[in-house]
């Protein structure tokens, strides 16, 4: 069974308890509930992390390397200013969907540039924790070699 990793920037542990009008009302835990569901209709295995320490995001990244088939992140702030964690997910080597809650285009200015995006094979913004699914969903159709049949299936 293949794994995916899906990673948590800072102050995403608040979520749900301030802010809902920006992140909604859902709590980590709650999305985390929501990875580990699509996961298991998926048939895939799945970690899932959340940090405010940037050493231990890029340590996580590392060890990444070689052993999971996807990551998936959201980096929160460390989107705008990381270029630790730009270096460190080109040298996992693994690919990576980067999702964001909110739509960071529509807000502040310093939200609209990430250095994710860089090294991002796919970026999904402002589809609330839906984006989360929507990400492992598309690991899933890249993964598993009959989910591909049946995408080849569905336009011929
Ligand atoms: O929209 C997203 O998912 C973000 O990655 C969230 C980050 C923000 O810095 C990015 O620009 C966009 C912030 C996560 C903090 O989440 C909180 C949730 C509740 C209360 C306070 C912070």
């Amino acid at each position: 069974m293949k794994t995916l990793l899906v990673l948590n920037g800072p102050n995403l542990n608040m979520l749900g308890l301030r802010q809902p009008q920006v992140y909604g009302r859902e709590t980590l835990a709650d999305v985390e509930n929501l990875c580990q569901q699509a996961a298991s209709r998926l048939e895939l295995k799945l970690e899932f992390q959340q940090t405010n320490h940037e050493g231990q995001m890029i340590d996580w990244i590392h060890q990444a390397r070689g052993r999971v088939a996807g990551i998936v992140i959201n980096p929160g702030a460390w989107t705008h200013t990381s270029v630790a964690i730009h270096d460190a997910l080109i040298a996992a080597e693994v690919p990576v969907i980067e999702v964001h809650i909110s739509n960071v285009h529509r807000r502040e200015a310093f939200r609209h540039h990430s250095y994710v995006s860089l090294v991002a094979k796919a970026v999904l913004a402002g589809f609330g924790t839906h984006g989360y699914v929507l990400a492992i969903e598309h690991f899933a159709r890249e993964l598993t070699p009959l989910a591909r049949l049946c995408t080849t299936a569905e336009v011929s």
